[in-house]
């Protein structure tokens, strides 16, 4: 069997994992590359694996568990795309709640499949904006692990800043975390993601050494309340897929304002006869962000993927759910289809190996 590039992008939630790695998917094939995509959900019904199948972005998910748990899954879902697609490059999303990566999924892939794989530096994204305020202490805990244990340091919507800004947060970050290398990339920026790729392309996996406390990651899981939704429009009379998406954002967030919950990140994605849309919001009160403008063309119909993972207990999002359907437009009918609240469990993963030795 050919060999395989296994490009692994993690960092916290809405962190911007998925459009970077579509976009580097999509760079990659006009270079004349295979490529393919694993995505990773705690539940089923995967916004991510949607705007994929969109995107005509081969793509394989393990639902129902982050990577070090369903480490198996893991393990046919690579087998899976190399025996169908013999990728050359596999980019691979772990959930945005999800650390310890080194020790629970590089190392034993490296240890089962290094006559098949070659293992890139753990990718970790970071956007220096975000406001984790509102989330508790042990999510604090998470989001630092996630970057400890980073082989390459990713600065996320370079875009957004001004680069005297960007410059002085790479310099604070060095000094954080030194012998690292640190670099600033925008997923609307096609160089910085080339350059990104040239760097995980051409080196390998080192896995650093970290130690983690289970109990305070348990804990930051546990703090986290995961919505996956889908639902159901019907209309008597035809309306505009994104302005109903706008409508109900807007009810989510504000449902969950009143509650004075964090949002970490609250995606939907919605796909009429016609068209497809996928809008995102990263926090409370952020404008949202629309990866798929959907075509301004009327629609009597409309099937909805809604993702939320918040600072709060699945009970306040099952009631923010409601609301969208309590106050949609009257001539709009909407029926939940599949739902699922839950706060993920604790982390128990398949393997941990703390060393190089055990590989
Ligand atoms: N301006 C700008 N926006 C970005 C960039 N990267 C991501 N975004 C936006 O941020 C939102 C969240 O990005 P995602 O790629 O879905 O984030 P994620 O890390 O995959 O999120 P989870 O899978 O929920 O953990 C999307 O609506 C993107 O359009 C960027 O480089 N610049
Ligand atoms: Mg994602």
């Amino acid at each position: 069997m050919a060999r395989t590039r296994l490009i692994v992008v993690g960092g916290f939630l809405g962190t911007g994992k998925t459009t970077l790695i579509h976009r580097a998917a999509q760079l990659l094939m006009q270079r004349g590359l295979r490529v393919g995509l694993v995505t990773n959900d705690q539940g089923v019904d995967i916004v991510d694996t949607a705007l994929a199948h969109v995107r005509h972005l081969p793509v394989v998910e393990v639902s129902g568990g982050c990577f070090c748990c369903r480490f198996g899954d893991l393990q046919v879902a690579i087998a899976h795309l190399q025996q169908t697609i013999a990728p050359d490059v596999i980019l691979a999303e772990p959930v945005g709640s999800c650390t310890d990566l080194a020790a629970t999924v590089i190392r034993p892939l490296r240890a089962f499949h290094a006559d098949t794989l070659d293992i890139a530096p753990l990718t970790i994204l970071l956007d220096p904006q975000r406001d984790l305020q509102g989330f508790v202490a042990a999510v604090h805990y998470l989001h630092q692990q996630q970057l400890a244990e980073a082989e390459l340091i990713v600065v996320a919507r370079a875009d957004t800043q001004l680069p005297a800004a960007l410059i002085a947060q790479q310099h604070v970050l060095q000094q954080r975390y030194p012998e690292r290398p640190i670099m600033a990339v925008s997923s609307v920026d096609d160089v910085s993601i080339s350059r990104w790729l040239e760097f995980v392309l051409t080196n390998v996996a080192v896995p650093r050494a970290l130690e983690i406390d289970y109990v305070r990651y348990a804990e930051a899981e546990a703090a986290l309340g995961w919505l996956n939704a889908t639902i159901n429009l019907t209309a008597t009379r035809a309306f505009l897929i994104d302005s109903w998406l706008t409508g109900a954002l807007f009810l989510f967030d504000q449902a969950l304002l009143a509650e004075g919950v964090a949002i970490a990140h609250l995606k939907m994605h919605a796909q009429t006869p016609d068209t497809s849309a996928k809008v995102s919001v990263t926090g409370t009160r952020y404008p949202p962000s629309w990866d798929l403008l959907p075509k301004q063309i009327p629609t009597t119909s409309a099937d909805v993927i809604i993702n939320a993972r918040v600072g709060a207990s699945p009970a306040l999002l099952s009631n923010a759910l409601q609301q969208i359907v309590i106050n949609s437009p009257s001539y709009i009918r909407v029926t939940i289809v599949t739902q699922a609240c839950f706060q993920p469990a604790p982390p128990q993963p398949t393997y941990r190996m703390m060393t190089e030795e055990n590989v």
